[in-house]
């Protein structure tokens, strides 16, 4: 498959493929409900709403959209609703979450549950891919919101679910980096030397289906024109298609620039656990609420079919 190079396309991709079904929870709220609507009415998905019915019927009013005919499982609070989400997800029902007005820690906390989460084998972890005015492909940023101090083995597995994403999105071989403040190992900075460990992992066949260089600054990482000024040998330096951040102070403050100072527009789910969760903030669009369902319905019909 072509790469997908805008989120434009991941919409119109996400048309072809087959439907799945997303259990919102807590979906008395006006933004997420209008996206699952949109997306639901264009024949993009399916949805179960999880929460009070007398709350969603009102956001639905709120919203302008129609949920008729749309399963209701009821529930009453956050906890309540966040575990009866997780549930449909492991009953088969749903093969996405996504949170709707609910705390995005009990929201993370019914995922990781080990009796009643949906975890996977390895770490969850927050992948964000952004369609920015200035770059001619999609940038996919990480961990922006869920792993708040990585050590080194789990910065490992956050670059190992981004690069899950960067397949379902079509990118054979992701060219990826951890961005630093330098392009040179150097011991007063422990990240760059993470950095130049996590690449010799790459060199070594440690980890695979990546074409990884770092540490690179960020200037480096996205422009051409910096690689060349600094005359970097590097083949994945200006067109990098993953950014790992040191930690989520780092990828957060990135995700926020991109879509408040950049024009960005972006998606972005929680990776790792046994089916994609969408973790979207409050002062996220309806728009950016579809772009992240989209996104985490291309990775369930990638690792599921
Ligand atoms: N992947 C897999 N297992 C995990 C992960 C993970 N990323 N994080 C925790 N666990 C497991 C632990 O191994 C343990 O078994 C259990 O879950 C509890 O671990 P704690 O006590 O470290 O975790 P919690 O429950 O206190 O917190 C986990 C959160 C994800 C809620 C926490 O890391 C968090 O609050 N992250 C930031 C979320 C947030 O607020 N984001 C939005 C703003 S940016």
């Amino acid at each position: 498959m072509e790469p997908i190079r805008s989120l434009e396309e991941l919409k119109q991709r996400a048309r072809e493929l087959p439907s799945k079904t997303v259990a919102v929870v807590r979906a008395d709220e006006v933004e997420t409900l209008t996206a699952v609507m949109t997306a639901v009415d264009q024949d993009m998905l399916e949805a179960v709403l999880v929460g009070d019915s007398g709350e969603i019927a009102k956001a639905a009013i709120e919203a302008g959209v129609k949920i008729k005919g749309i399963e209701i499982v009821e529930a009453s609070g956050d906890a309540d609703a966040s575990a009866k989400g997780v549930e449909l997800i492991r009953q088969g029902r749903a093969q996405i979450l996504m949170k709707g007005l609910v705390s995005s820690s009990t929201y993370l906390k019914a995922i990781l549950d080990k009796e009643s989460g949906i975890r996977g084998g390895g770490l969850l972890s927050h992948v964000a891919a952004f369609t920015v005015p200035t770059y001619p492909k999609l940038l996919i940023v990480t961990d922006a919101a869920m792993n708040i101090a990585p050590d080194f083995d789990q910065k490992v597995e956050i670059l190992r679910n981004a690069i899950v994403v960067a397949k379902a999105l079509g990118i054979e071989m992701p060219k990826a980096t951890y961005v630093c403040a330098k392009e040179v190992p150097y011991d007063k900075m422990p990240c760059t030397l993470e950095a130049a460990r996590m690449k010799k992992m790459v060199e070594n066949g440690e980890i695979t289906g990546v074409e990884f260089d770092g540490p690179l600054a960020l200037d480096l990482a996205v422009s051409f024109e910096s690689k060349k000024i600094k005359k970097v040998e590097s083949s994945v330096a200006g067109q990098v298609d993953i950014i790992l951040t040191p930690d989520i102070e780092a990828g957060n403050i990135l995700y926020k620039t991109l879509l408040f100072l950049s024009n960005a527009e972006g998606a972005a789910v929680i990776m790792g656990a046994t089916h994609p969760a969408v973790l979207t903030s409050r002062a996220d669009s309806a728009e950016s609420k579809l772009c992240s369902l989209v996104l985490a319905s291309l990775i369930a019909s990638h690792l599921h079919g």
